[in-house]
Formats: structure tokens, sequence, C-alpha cells
């Protein structure tokens, strides 16, 4: 590993910026929980919700034991499951073949919804962000993900949609080429079958992929749920050339596998295992984890990483960060009554914060992001400022402090 002084070229020295941020998972990442069995105590969730109607989810006060032990931060998060699929596209020199990749990580960000019907807690202020509304960014060597997840829900009975508003942006590095901006907005999700007591998430709608640099486009069409069984988790869709012109057809399923096949000037959908011969196969671009047995809550392999907290990291982390979070915490440890005290408390205790910043006329401040106007699609976003990655590294030399975060646990 070359020492920061010598590194000269721009790539390597993300790279070593990267390695740093490493310190801490020295041990590994964990594959288990506490608890090897989902034992939450079974109440229906019609009995609970059927007073809710019309609600969104932030006016719902439901028991702790509709949660799941992750928040809307951890969801936001578990997005990056496949970002394999992004490395996969910075290598490939045809910009649709990028576009290919890049479709399927967007789509592949749905996979973990399956079988997870539980309430992940609301982030605290100050807990990185405000609560409705989580910014986030990611920096990798061959690219930056960042965006603004922000969902509007409303329980109507028969279900409960999530429409989220957000735009995410992707920013790559092609090795071929200059770098790259993609865009996309999330599709709804619902929960249907609640009142037949057969809960389930589905997700539908439009989504749309755009390169703005080079001009490719991918528009993927989530399909509702229908009635026959075979219409579940269906995908399909195209990626036209920045002259409009169909390039490649995808299709599949967003719980399991999506595939693509080139389709030189006529479109037809993707059946799997029917291509017309010689280069014209579809190519599987993406495949689903398994889901780990003896995993409670049904998370995936990804998601069971997320809130642990190795010894070696602790003296690191801000102490706002969400794995110090203690009803959450209790609540992977199916310590379900102290989770609820616990949630109560931070809760109260944001609460008086938020009425001596009004008395105060003091407004709050994020800490890592600062809403600006995006220089290239004219939205406004939430601009990273890159000084949580400077300060840990600070930290975690042993030359600087958290200093001025909000004590909110
Ligand atoms: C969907 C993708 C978005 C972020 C997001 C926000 C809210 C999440 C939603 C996702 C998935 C479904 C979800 C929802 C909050 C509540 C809901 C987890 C991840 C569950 C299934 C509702 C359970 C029913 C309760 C009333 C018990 O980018």
């Amino acid at each position: 590993q070359a020492v920061d002084s010598s590194v000269t070229n721009e790539q390597d020295q993300r790279v070593v910026a990267i390695k740093k941020s490493y310190k801490g998972y020295e041990d590994g990442i964990r594959k288990r929980l506490k608890l090897d069995a989902d034992n939450r105590p079974k109440v229906s969730l019609w009995g609970i919700l059927k007073s809710m109607i019309g609600k969104d989810m932030t006016k719902m006060t439901l028991p702790v034991s509709f949660n799941e032990p992750t928040s809307l931060l951890y969801r936001v998060v578990e997005d990056m499951e496949y970002t394999e699929l992004l490395d996969i596209a910075a290598e490939r020199t045809d910009p649709t073949e990028r576009m290919v990749y890049v479709a399927a990580f967007a789509a592949s960000e749905y996979a973990s919804t399956i079988g997870r019907v539980a309430k992940p807690f609301n982030p605290l202020l100050g807990e990185t962000h405000h609560p409705p509304v989580g910014a986030a960014w990611a920096e990798s060597a061959k690219w930056d993900y960042y965006g603004e997840s922000h969902v509007k829900s409303k329980f109507y009975g028969k279900s409960f949609d999530i429409n989220p508003t957000g735009t995410w942006f992707l920013r790559l590095r092609p090795t071929s080429g200059p770098e790259e901006l993609y865009t996309w907005k999330k599709v709804t999700s619902s929960v249907i079958g609640i009142i037949t007591g057969n809960p389930t998430v589905d997700n539908y709608g439009p989504m749309e992929v755009k390169n703005w640099t080079t001009g490719e486009e991918c528009v993927l069409d989530f399909k509702p749920r229908g009635w026959k069984a075979s219409s579940a988790y269906q995908v399909s869709g195209k990626v036209t050339d920045s002259h409009g012109k169909t390039r490649w057809s995808m299709g599949g399923r967003w719980n399991d596998k999506l595939y693509a096949r080139l389709t030189p000037g006529y479109e037809e959908p993707v059946t799997p295992g029917h291509g017309r011969g010689d280069g014209n196969q579809a190519i599987v671009v993406w495949q689903a984890h398994e889901r780990p047995s003896g995993i409670p809550f049904n998370l995936t392999p990804f998601v069971v990483t997320l809130n642990a907290l190795p010894d070696r990291l602790k003296p690191i982390i801000a102490p706002t960060d969400s794995r110090l979070r203690p009803d959450q915490r209790a609540m992977e440890d199916g310590e379900y009554d102290l989770a609820a005290t616990e949630k109560n408390r931070v809760e109260e205790k944001q609460r008086k914060k938020r009425r001596e910043r009004e008395a105060a006329g003091a407004e709050f401040t994020p800490c890592w992001f600062r809403k600006d106007r995006h220089p290239v699609t004219g939205e406004e976003y939430w601009k990273f400022n890159g000084e949580y990655w400077r300060l840990r590294e600070e930290v975690a030399e042993g030359k600087a402090k958290w200093e001025d975060l909000e004590d909110i646990f």
C-alpha cells in the first residue's frame, strides 16, 4: 500500500481515503444477531391498525413489537447491498451496458423488502438528520451515491402506501472515460393483505434512470401484484441509447433475478432462458442473496451487519451514531420492554430539546449536509460537506474529538 504523500493519482487517493474508513472493522463483519428466532409477541395487525385509517406513518402510535431493529436511516443504507453492480458498471466501455448495471442496482434495492412487514424506528433529530428527511452519502473508488430519503405515507385501510419523493444520484467514474451523473426516483411501496391477515410488501410503478452526461435512459416498470401469483414481483423495461433507440430489453423479478438482452432495432419482452441463440441470449445481470436461516426479523445478510458495534469501532464513531441508539439495540436483543421504555425516553428527550430550541428561537442545523441546488439537475438536494469522514479520521488517529454534536441518546 502506497503512503499518502507518494500517491499522486486521484483514483489511488480515493482508495487510500476509503481504506482509512475501514478502521474499527478489523474483527470482520457479523453474520448473526444475538437472537436466532423472532420471538416478538404476535398481535393482529388489522386489530391495531383499523382505528388509524387515513393517518400517515408518523401519526400512528404502534407498540414496539411492530418494529424491527432498524430505523429509516438503516433502510437507506440497506439499498447498498449490491454495490458490486456499480463496480461492474464502471468497468464497461459501452454506456448502454453501464446503464444496464446501474438500472439493475436501482432495482436491486427492493429485494430486501420481502418478508419485512415491520416498522423501522423513526430516526431522532440530529441522529445525523431531522426525522422526516434522511440525507445519505456513500463514496467508493469508482462511484459516489447520494440522495434524500423522504416518504409520504398513508394508511387506506386496504393498503398502507409509501411514496418516496427524493431523488437518488450516482456519480460513476468509468475506467474508460469521464465521470457521469445518473439519477432515479424510487417506486411506490405498499403493504397489502392487512385485512386478510396476510400482510405483504409490494413495490410498483415506473422507475426512470437517466444518464445526464451521455443521454442514455432506462425505464423499468414494476408491475403491481395482481390476483395471479405469477404476476408478483415482475419488472420489465428497456435501455435506450442517446438517440432514443432501444438497445437492451430488461426483465425479471425484483425479489430474485434480473436479465438483460441486446435488442438490435426491435423490442420484445425478456423471457428467461428463451434467448434466440448466438449473442442474443438473455444475460443474468443481478441475483438476490439468499436470506440466511437463524436470523430473526427476516433481515438480509447485509442488513445483519448494519447495527453491529465491534469493540474496536466504539471509540471511533460519533456519539450520534445510530449503532449507539439504546432502544434499537434492546429491540435487536429481544428485550422488548426495555426497547419500549428507551424509545419513550429518547423521544421525550427529543421533544424537550425541540421545545428548548423553539424557546430560544434557534433552528436545528444538520452537521454533515446542507441544502443546495444541484449543478446538473437544478433540483434542491442535500450536499454532503465532507466533514464527517475528515473528523472521523482525526478521531481515529487521536487528533480530535467529536464536538458540538447533540446529545440525543
Ligand atoms: C421503501 C423504500 C424507500 C424507503 C422506505 C421507507 C419506509 C419503509 C419502506 C421503504 C418499506 C416498507 C416499510 C416502510 C415503513 C413501514 C413499512 C418498511 C424501505 C412497513 C412494511 C410497514 C409495516 C406495517 C406497520 C404498520 C406495522 O426508499
